[in-house]
């Protein structure tokens, strides 16, 4: 295969985004070969989510590699407290109790998850611990937590009084049901191609709101929420899990760009296999994203709603994601 390289664009028109050092990364490695395939960083994310995507760009423009620019956009979200779906400031479960799930992967296939964690703000960080400093790929509940702690994470009240309040009115009536676009909207998955044209993706969330106490849905699932094959691609979701969980979704989307389809097609046809499967039932959101090694990106999703915002040196924008259901 051949070695990418990350080449200065001279069509660039934004160049203001440009930081120093990956100007001169750019010079060096054009200078250094100059038939290589040219490869621009770029990150996408779920939803609309502007400071974490121009964290992860500040990263990887100042020459970082993608998965410290996922570790470190994803981040932003997780300490969100206006995100009531992802990290502090999540939506409890049905008990009351703040329970995270992250999963993050490199381009080496290396992948770290927590499920079902506790007291930890942020949950994408233990993920990579747990891919880096243990055997493991998965550690769940009490022994994720006490792993965190032992690596000098600390113990935070993640209920805000906002999540607090809204789940003490929940439980008035107590009633379970996904609300499309409302519940769901606001998991974090992101993809990012750094300088080298490595591929990185990390996913993180507080899950469904009011769920069952100890149910974990597709994000921290690699295969599911979030898959990466460095030499292919890398895909994402959001939306209910449990859909995305029985079809292994992002594997799927992976697997489909390998077999030739772009990123938009292999979304198109992984949201089309949910809705197959699902005969007829609408009353949910799903949304996937996915980027392929040449840094083209597509989204798709079930309802109308769905956006993700792609940030490289051709700018910083929220694409609305083409839906299977057209109203
Ligand atoms: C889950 N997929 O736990 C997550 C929820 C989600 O935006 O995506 N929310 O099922």
């Amino acid at each position: 295969m051949l070695r990418r390289k990350f080449l200065k664009n001279s069509s660039m028109g934004t160049a203001g985004v440009f930081s120093a050092p990956l100007m001169a990364s750019c010079q060096e490695n054009s200078e250094e070969n100059s038939e290589t395939e040219i490869v621009k960083p770029i990150v996408v994310c779920t939803w609309n989510f502007h400071n974490a995507t121009a964290k992860a760009w500040e990263v990887l423009n100042a020459g970082g590699n993608a998965l410290d620019a996922i570790e470190q956009g994803v981040m932003i979200e997780e300490a969100d407290v206006e995100n009531q779906t992802v990290g502090m400031g999540g939506r409890p479960d049905r008990d009351g109790n703040v329970t995270l799930d992250a999963c993050i992967m490199d381009k080496d296939s290396n992948c770290g998850a927590v499920l079902c964690m506790q007291n930890i703000a942020h949950p994408i960080s233990v993920a990579r611990k747990v891919m880096e400093d243990t055997p493991h790929v998965m550690l769940a509940g009490k022994g994720a937590e006490r792993f965190a702690y032992e690596k000098g994470f600390k113990n935070e009240n993640l209920l805000t009084e906002q999540s607090k309040q809204e789940w003490l009115e929940w439980k008035k009536t107590s009633k379970y049901e996904t609300i499309i676009n409302i519940e769901n909207h606001d998991t974090i998955g992101m993809l990012a191609i750094d300088k080298n044209g490595d591929i990185a993706g990390g996913c993180t969330t507080s899950g469904m709101g009011y769920k069952y106490a100890g149910r974990v849905g597709d994000s921290p699932i690699i295969g599911a929420g979030l898959f990466v094959d460095n030499e292919i691609g890398g895909a994402t979701a959001t939306g209910v899990g449990e859909e995305v969980v029985r079809t292994v979704g992002s594997f799927l989307i992976v697997e489909l760009m390998r077999q030739g389809k772009t990123p938009q097609e292999a979304c198109e046809v992984g949201v089309k296999r949910i809705m197959e499967k699902n005969k007829g039932r609408k009353d949910f959101q799903i949304g996937f994203l996915a980027i392929n090694k040449k840094g083209e990106t597509g989204g798709y999703c079930v309802h109308p709603g769905f956006t993700y915002r792609v940030y490289s040196e051709e700018g910083h924008v929220n694409n609305t994601s083409d839906s299977y259901i057209k109203v």
